[in-house]
């Protein structure tokens, strides 16, 4: 007769226990993909006459498609020139997925909104475009939805919510004077203090101003 136990590590994962007398390894707690995705431990048999054996158990577990894609942010507020390009994208939108592979790999789709058919997204990258060239405006703003899905199906609960907002290509518009800013902060640093400047740059009349 052979009597089967945790070794150390084993007893640590809290995930699993031994049934002593069969060998068998079962689940004691729920398992995550996302939070751990294998485990390494030894089991010890013991014989009546005391003597024993270690034999190291891996564990490895499989991904399930648990994880919904989540936007975020869920909302977003763009502004698009009149005369932007069909090949430029004007803004992006983008989900998350906690699972691997195809479970976490997501497709958009704009789904709904007033003149959808004026507007496409890149179901891999969710940027978005115009449909057509020399976009004219009928209107000063539009909302689109966009939906995202993982490679498993499953849909996230919370549509994006784009609102695009219309600029007269004519008038001029803020730039910043840098395309990227980096700032080094002390973790220590006081509430209020100043982490850093960004300066954007606007022309009026032919004139510039910071703003
Ligand atoms: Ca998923
Ligand atoms: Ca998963």
């Amino acid at each position: 007769m052979v009597n089967y136990t945790l070794g150390d590590s084993g007893l640590r994962t809290n995930h699993f226990y031994m049934k002593s007398v069969s060998g068998e390894i079962c689940i004691s707690q729920d398992l995550d993909y996302e939070t751990q995705s294998s485990f390494e431990f030894p089991v010890v048999a013991t014989d009546r006459g005391g003597l024993s054996t270690t034999v190291m158990v891996r564990i490895q577990v499989t991904d399930v498609n648990d994880n919904e894609p989540i936007f975020n942010p869920v909302e977003y507020n763009v502004s698009l020139r009149d005369d932007i390009q069909t090949t430029t994208p004007f803004a992006v939108v983008l989900a998350t997925d906690r699972d691997s592979d195809r479970f976490g790999t997501i497709s958009y789709k704009i789904v709904s909104g007033k003149d959808a058919n004026l507007f496409r997204i890149d179901r891999s990258t969710g940027e978005l475009f115009v449909t057509r060239g020399n976009f004219l405006t009928r209107s000063s703003s539009y909302h689109i939805n966009v939906s995202a899905m993982d490679g498993g199906g499953n849909k996230c609960s919370q549509d994006a919510q784009v609102t695009i907002n219309m600029i007269n290509s004519h008038m001029p518009i803020p730039l910043f004077q840098q395309s990227t800013y980096s700032f080094v902060v002390p973790e220590d640093v006081f509430k209020n203090s100043v982490v850093g400047n960004i300066k954007a740059v606007t022309s009026d009349n032919g004139k510039s101003s910071t703003c």
